[in-house]
Order: C-alpha cells, then sequence, then structure tokens
C-alpha cells in the first residue's frame, strides 16, 4: 500500500510522517524540479506501506512549483490512499482540499489536525457528523502530541473512494 500525506502548508504533515516512520527515509527531488519531498516506510498490521510527505498544497490547481509536485506527486500514484491534514481551527479552507481529492476518486482519510488549537480557540467541531457526511473517515488528532494518530493509522484499512453526489445528498442537499 502507498500513502500520501497532503494537505495545506503548516498544518503538521512532517510531524506526522516524523511519527509514522522509522529511520529507513529518503528525501529526494521531484525530477526536473528544486521542490524536495520525503519518502518513508511503516508498517500497517504487518504489511509494509510507503508513506509519501508530499510538499503542501491549497488546491488540485497549482499556483507555483511546489503545488505543481504536489498535483504531480497524487496523479501519478492512482493506487494511492490519502490522508489529508487538515488544520481544524481553519476546517473549511482544508475541506476544500480534501473534497477535491475525493473527487477524483482517492479513498481518504482525514485528520483533523491541531485539534488542540482548535479547542484553545473555543472550535467545537462534530467529527461523527462530519464522517456520516462524507462518508469517509474523520478523526481528530494533535500530531505534536500523538493523540488520533493510532486510530487515524487504524481507519486506513477501510478508506475507500466516495461519489461527492452522495456527500451532496448527505449534507441535504447543500451545493
Ligand atoms: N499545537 C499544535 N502544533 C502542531 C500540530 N501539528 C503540527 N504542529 C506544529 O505546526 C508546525 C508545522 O508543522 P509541520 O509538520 O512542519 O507542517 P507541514 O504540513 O509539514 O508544513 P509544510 O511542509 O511547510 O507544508 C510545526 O511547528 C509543528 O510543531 C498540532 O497538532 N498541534
Ligand atoms: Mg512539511
Amino acid at each position: 500500500m502507498k500513502v500520501l500525506l497532503m494537505g495545506h502548508p503548516n498544518v503538521g504533515k512532517s510531524v506526522f510522517f516524523n511519527r509514522l516512520t522509522g529511520a529507513n527515509v529518503t528525501e529526494s527531488n521531484y525530477p526536473g524540479t528544486t521542490v524536495d519531498y520525503t519518502k518513508g516506510w511503516m508498517k500497517i498490521e504487518g504489511e509494509d506501506v510507503e508513506l509519501v510527505d508530499v510538499p503542501g498544497t491549497f488546491s488540485l490547481d497549482p499556483k507555483d512549483k511546489a503545488e505543481d509536485v504536489a498535483v504531480a506527486m497524487l496523479h501519478e500514484t492512482k493506487d494511492a490512499k490519502v490522508i489529508t491534514v487538515i488544520d481544524a481551527s481553519k476546517i473549511e479552507r482544508g475541506l476544500y482540499l480534501a473534497l477535491e481529492i475525493i473527487e477524483e476518486g482517492y479513498p481518504v482519510v482525514i485528520a483533523l489536525n491541531m485539534w488542540d488549537v482548535a479547542w484553545d480557540k473555543n472550535i467545537r467541531i462534530d467529527a461523527r457528523n462530519l464522517e456520516k457526511i462524507l462518508g469517509v473517515p474523520v478523526v481528530p488528532t494533535t500530531a505534536i502530541s500523538g493523540e488520533g494518530i493510532k486510530e487515524l493509522v487504524s481507519r486506513l484499512k477501510s478508506a475507500k473512494p466516495v461519489e461527492v453526489d452522495d456527500i451532496i445528498a448527505n449534507a441535504g442537499g447543500l451545493t
């Protein structure tokens, strides 16, 4: 299995990556660019899983070189599962990217990261309800303390492609 860590810049992707992977990590240049990315390995229930720390991107409509690379990495890995890391204290913006990735047919698990920051700002998110609407696993996480990471990983296996039309129907027909 191949898993991509994707999300906006500065949402905690690399903290996740470092917690999930061991010493066997390689940093590379994306071919033809000066953009770096890191790749490593983890084990889930005995299975070797490749994990890629994809450069941050705000959307799948790239606006600079790093975003070009992020989108290219997604598109060249058709069989990938995607951990979409969202800053829970700025959830709408991150959800847009998650929906774009879902719309392209990738199995997605959403990490509502910076849960501690959101909590301190009195932002309360009903992760269970969000999960019901989206049809993909939604797990509150605080990457720096490790909270939620185990659950996130355990739910990767059950991640499946979802139709955006179903999400719209679940949301009550809002568009
Ligand atoms: N309070 C808090 N800080 C976090 C959390 N996760 C990450 N951080 C901090 O947020 C900052 C950004 O984390 P990174 O892992 O570098 O973010 P990134 O998504 O890899 O950023 P780019 O590689 O620039 O796209 C760091 O200072 C982290 O220590 C979290 O859950 N809570
Ligand atoms: Mg990073």
